[in-house]
Parts: structure tokens; sequence; C-alpha cells
């Protein structure tokens, strides 16, 4: 459902945080149980790694942010009062390669959520949350590790809630729930929901692997069976995606060569549109 009736600012929500009533009411067991809340800050993920001696689980939150980040080196969009711009400190005992689904992880559950709300939420690998092809959610997982083992993990992501416009070149692939909804939703409580199913998600992926959510991220992924270009060092391949491995990476089909690509390693670009 498209917004018909579009307003000049963004600012639907709140930018007040009740930290304490919002610890209390959630549901999780310790991800978000200690909170970092910034009315403005540069990067929740920058604020994370900063602070990494703070416990497993703390949730860093900023109302908005002055230099949100991309992979790549790229930015993310970050205004106040509209989206819900987060990361999460994680000190799992895994090993170094199994930081890239981390993300993957959590695009799983942040579609779970958004699907419950009734969104027909899709992922575009490894770390695009879509809505009718246009971005609402994106990911940014980094970790510090020395000799193969994880120090910590930073998991942040943000999702566009209550934005009701974007600037020209941005809104030609971005999104936010408002404007697919035409309707507000709380920050919070999105939040609070986001949180708990990452919890559930997190431990299922410490317990079991990549391979024990493969089916369902196949089955949210619209890469799949697209012809993309893979860009590597500068260099951009056309490349059938064929499918998920059982650690997360993309498959793709290079002149009928299947090679395996990693979500640190490439970016992959839909070669007919942002898809
Ligand atoms: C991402 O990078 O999608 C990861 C975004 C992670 C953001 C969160 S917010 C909390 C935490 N703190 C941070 O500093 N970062 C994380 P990438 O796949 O590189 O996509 C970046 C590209 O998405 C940009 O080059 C833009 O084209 C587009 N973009 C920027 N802002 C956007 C927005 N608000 N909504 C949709 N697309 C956006």
């Amino acid at each position: 459902m498209k917004n018909k009736n579009i307003q000049k600012n963004n600012h639907h929500s709140p930018t007040l945080f009740d930290e304490k009533a919002f610890i209390k009411n959630l549901q999780t067991n310790f991800v978000g149980k200690n909170i970092k809340f910034y009315q403005s800050t540069d990067s929740t993920n920058i604020q994370a790694k900063n602070h990494f001696n703070l416990p497993d689980g703390t949730l860093f939150l900023a109302d908005t942010q002055t230099m949100g980040k991309g992979r790549l080196g790229r930015s993310w969009e970050s205004g106040s009062g509209c989206g819900l711009w987060f990361s999460i400190l994680l000190k799992p005992d895994i090993a170094l390669f199994q930081t890239s689904a981390l993300t993957l992880i959590a695009g799983i559950a942040v579609c779970r959520v958004l699907c419950r709300l009734g969104f027909d939420a899709k992922i575009k690998w490894p770390n695009d949350i879509v809505l009718e092809c246009k971005k609402v959610c994106g990911i940014l997982t980094e970790a510090s590790a020395e000799n193969n083992k994880i120090n910590y993990i930073v998991c942040g992501i943000g999702i566009n809630v209550n934005n009701n416009n974007f600037d020209d070149e941005l809104s030609k692939k971005a999104t936010s729930l408002f404007l697919e909804s035409n309707s507000v939703t709380d920050r919070y409580s999105l939040l609070s929901n986001i949180l708990s199913e990452f919890e559930l998600c997190y431990i299922d992926f410490l317990n079991h692997g990549f391979s024990f959510f493969k089916k369902e991220y196949t089955d949210f992924c619209i890469t799949l069976n697209h012809i993309v270009s893979v860009i590597q060092n500068n260099q951009s391949v056309k490349a059938k995606a064929c499918d998920i491995s059982d650690t997360g990476g993309l498959i793709v089909d290079m002149n009928g060569k299947l090679t395996e690509v990693s979500s640190g390693e490439v970016s992959v670009r839909g070669i007919y549109g942002y898809i």
C-alpha cells in the first residue's frame, strides 16, 4: 500500500526514549538488558566498538546518527524521530569466518517480525531487507578478532520506520514501513520485538550454525535466480545467483563455473535494477 499523502517532515514518533520502561517490558534474557542511548551520536557501531568492555548483548541505540555507516565505506542516512538505528555488542565463542553469517541471521530476525506485522519482507543477499523491491533496512556486522578468535562482534541494524520521504537519489531505492503501510509504527515496541527475535535466532545460530536457517533464508532471498554483477576489487563480473551455501555465502554461476562469494568481499548488484 503506497502513501498518497506525503507530509513534509519525518517526525512522527516521539524522540524520547524511556529506558527503564523499555527494559522492564523487554522479553529477552540478555540482548538489550544493558543500554546506551544517544539522542545523537556519530554511529552506534562506532560507539559499540568504543565500549567493547560492556556486557554481552549491550544495546547501543541512537535517535539520530551523524555518521551512520554502511558497508565498504558507504554511508547510512539516519534522521531523527523516524528510524531505528542500533547496534548489539556480542561476545560469541565462534570462528571469525562465521561472523558474516550473523548478518544473515539478523536479517531473518527482522524479516520474521516485519512479516508478522503484515509486511511482505524479503532479503537481497546479504544484508538488505526490502519491501516492494526497495530497501527498508540495512545491516552492518563488524568483528574484532585475534588469531581467528573473536574478541567481539558488533551487529548494527538500521530500519526506516516512520520516514515519509527520502532525498531524490535515495528515494529511488529506499522505503519505510510508513511509506508502505501509510500508518505509524511505534519504534520502541518494534525494537523490543526485534531484540526478542534476534536473541532466539542468535542462540539457534550458536547451537546449530547457519545451516539450521538455510531453508528459511533461501525462502526470504530474492537474489536467487537473478543475473547479478559481482563487484570485487573494482572489477565487475556478471553471474547468475544460484544458491546460498551452508555458511551463508552466495553461490554464483560465472561462465558455467560455480563459485561461492562471501558477503565481506563483494557487492552484488542486479543488472536490471536494484534487485
Ligand atoms: C548497509 O550498508 O545497508 C548497512 C547499514 C547499517 C546501518 C546501521 S544503523 C545502526 C548501525 N550504525 C551504523 O553506523 N550503521 C549501522 P550497504 O549495503 O553498504 O548500503 C548502504 C547504501 O544504502 C548507501 O550507499 C545508500 O545507497 C543506501 N542507503 C543509505 N541510507 C539508507 C537508508 N536510510 N535507507 C535505505 N537505503 C539507504
